[in-house]
């Protein structure tokens, strides 16, 4: 086990042992040792070696001897037995908000609750808003955090969704009876998260496809197996249709399937209007229901939008959000793709929180083809991500500067800073040292529940700041796992607008934020944005692809992309956003 997956068992032992109603000291020499790990520097695998774990702060012979078992062994006895003798519900509890050991540990006491189910039934009765430490808010909030969690629970990350179909598209293509196959739904659309997946092949002998479908190796589940649909569910939980119609029904079946249904009424209307009807067969007369005239060559999506006097729609741009208008206008912008990506802005390396070094992000950036590289490491108040302070910071911009001198790498380094937005939208740097650096993320990783209005002062102070360059995940949501703290995005995006400065899209596909359906209006009101990874290791970079798909779906080309922008033009905008 790795540094950073110790710490986490570490910090689970606490709130088990929190759970149980242990001794508070005992808890609390967990998590210390928990967050000594997760700051520690220096290289686990050296100071195992040199018999100096039970002399860092916070860790202690008993602990250190438990920190090696899980380094050696990648288990710990104690933690598997403690796991054991704990409710199953009770561990679930800990996915909603606001529940920690303590509380639950309250619950099960007073209330006798167990599971989630009990939890729900004692809210509602009201009896959770009369305990000690409750009140009717935290009620409240529980319920909420049960209900996302069962929302939650029925979809999944795009970017899973995506590794898990790609394979089975290409298993689909390769069969002999597929003459065509492509994915259809969410997936194709890009959404951020996906319910299940829709493929759809062409054939005319479905038979052998649909027993190739229902017996892959991953299938934990047949829900459905007929002659032109089947449905599986998967062991990863994610749930598959495959729809398998004549070649001549494909281009319907596959503009059918991908949707949005939203985009597919309004699609059937403007048929309507023609006196004619649409549907996953194909068009025909509205009256006598006999195929639509010349509609028999319609062998693509674009024949299908053509025959109705529209441009092609791209897939993602498919939400009923006024695609279908401009289609009858003619194109749409030149959506960003990943190519034209030519570096990011926000990675971090180990001297934060990140697993590589410097120069390891510098040869996989090289490696991309990139011309450029913004580091953007923690700044000190999150301490909990080893967070830099002033004369790291200094430190960092030395090294930083001398790498790019040694001309090792083709790719030009950025020195930035990934900067705390403090409670009261002040930087959690000096004035003096964020003015040293090329340019500089600001981002908000504390104090998510000020209400709406102060929030939003909070985030316009901190663009305000002359040092700031972009804002960073402008709403901290993590998809399925958190829901976004209350903002007012139109303001803020007329306050960046209004100061030159760039609003991410943070591509890492736990959060893809700001969402898409924000930024097309935004940009075209003048917004620039950077599509970054958030990397926080050399492989992270490919994360970009997320945030290409999510800028695609926002309607975004090159232009509003400064990342996609050539070295020169970059290096001005940055300097020039430093008054
Ligand atoms: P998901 O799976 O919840 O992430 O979202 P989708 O869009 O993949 O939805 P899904 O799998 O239920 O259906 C795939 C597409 O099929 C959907 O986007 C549009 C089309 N579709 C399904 N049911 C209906 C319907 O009742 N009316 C219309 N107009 N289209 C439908
Ligand atoms: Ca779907
Ligand atoms: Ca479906
Ligand atoms: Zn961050």
């Amino acid at each position: 086990m790795n540094k950073k997956e110790i710490a986490e068992v570490l910090g689970e032992i606490g709130t088990l042992l929190e759970l149980k109603g242990e001794n508070p000291f005992k808890v609390r020499a967990y998590q210390n040792g928990a967050r000594a790990l997760e700051t520690l520097t220096e290289k686990l695998e050296e100071v195992i070696a040199e018999g100096r774990l039970n002399q860092i702060k916070g860790v202690g012979d008993a602990l250190a001897k438990k920190i090696i078992e899980l380094y050696e062994t990648g288990q710990l006895a104690f933690y598997e037995k403690l796991k054991a003798s704990v409710p199953e519900g009770l561990m679930e509890m800990l996915d909603i908000p606001g529940l920690g050991g303590k509380k639950i540990k309250v619950l099960h006491d007073k209330l006798g609750v167990d599971s989630i189910e009990s939890l729900e039934q004692v809210c509602r009765a009201g009896k959770v808003a009369e305990l000690a430490g409750f009140g009717t808010k935290s009620a409240e909030k529980i319920l909420k955090g049960i209900k996302n969690r069962e929302a939650y629970s029925k979809r999944h990350l795009w970017w899973n969704a995506h590794e898990v179909a790609e394979p089975i598209l290409d298993g689909l293509r390769k069969l002999p009876e597929v003459a065509r196959a492509e994915h259809a739904g969410s997936l194709r659309r890009n959404r951020e998260t996906v319910g299940d997946l829709d493929f759809i092949a062409a054939s005319d002998t479905p038979e052998p496809i649909m027993n190739w479908f229902t017996e892959q190796r991953d299938v934990a589940e047949v829900t459905a197996k007929g002659e032109t649909k089947s449905s599986i569910r998967l062991d990863s939980g994610l749930q598959a249709d495959l729809r398998i119609v004549p070649l001549k029904q494909f281009a319907f079946a596959l503009h059918h399937f991908t949707g949005s249904k939203e985009h597919n009424v309004q699609m059937r209307q403007r048929a309507l209007s023609r006196g004619l009807s649409l549907s996953e067969w194909g068009l025909s007369d509205e009256q006598d229901g006999s195929p639509a005239k010349n509609s028999e060559g319609i062998d693509s999506e674009e024949a299908l939008f053509r025959y109705l006097d529209l441009s092609f729609i791209p897939p993602e741009l498919r939400e009923g959000l006024g695609e279908i208008e401009v289609a009858e206008n003619g194109d749409f912008p030149d959506l960003v793709k990943t190519e034209n990506l030519r570096g990011c802005f926000h990675n971090h390396t180990n001297a934060s929180d990140g697993i590589n070094t410097l120069e390891e992000m510098a040869q996989a950036a090289q490696s991309l083809g990139w011309e450029y590289l913004g580091l953007a490491d923690h700044s000190k108040a999150s301490f909990q991500a080893n967070g830099l302070n002033e004369e790291r910071v200094i430190q960092q911009i030395d090294d930083i500067r001398k790498l790019n001198e040694t001309g090792k790498y083709t790719a030009k380094l950025f020195s930035g800073i990934e900067c705390d937005i403090l409670t009261d939208g002040s930087l959690d740097l000096s004035d003096d040292v964020l003015g040293k650096l090329d340019y500089v993320v600001v981002s908000i990783h504390a104090s998510f529940t000020q209400p709406k209005d102060k929030m939003t002062a909070r985030i316009i102070r901190a663009i305000e700041h002359p040092s700031t360059t972009m804002l960073g995940h402008l709403t901290g949501r993590l998809l399925l796992a958190r829901e976004a703290y209350e903002v007012d995005v139109e303001k803020v995006v007329d306050a960046a607008i209004a100061n030159d400065v760039v609003i991410e899209i943070n591509a890492n596909p736990h959060r893809l934020d700001m969402d898409w359906r924000h930024w097309r209006k935004a940009a075209a009101k003048g917004l620039l944005t950077s599509i970054n990874p958030d990397a926080h290791s050399t492989d992270h970079l490919e994360f970009v692809d997320a945030g290409v798909r999510i800028a695609r779906k926002g309607w975004l080309s090159p232009e509003s992309i400064i990342n996609t922008w050539p070295l020169k033009k970059v290096e001005k905008f940055i300097k020039n956003r430093k008054r």
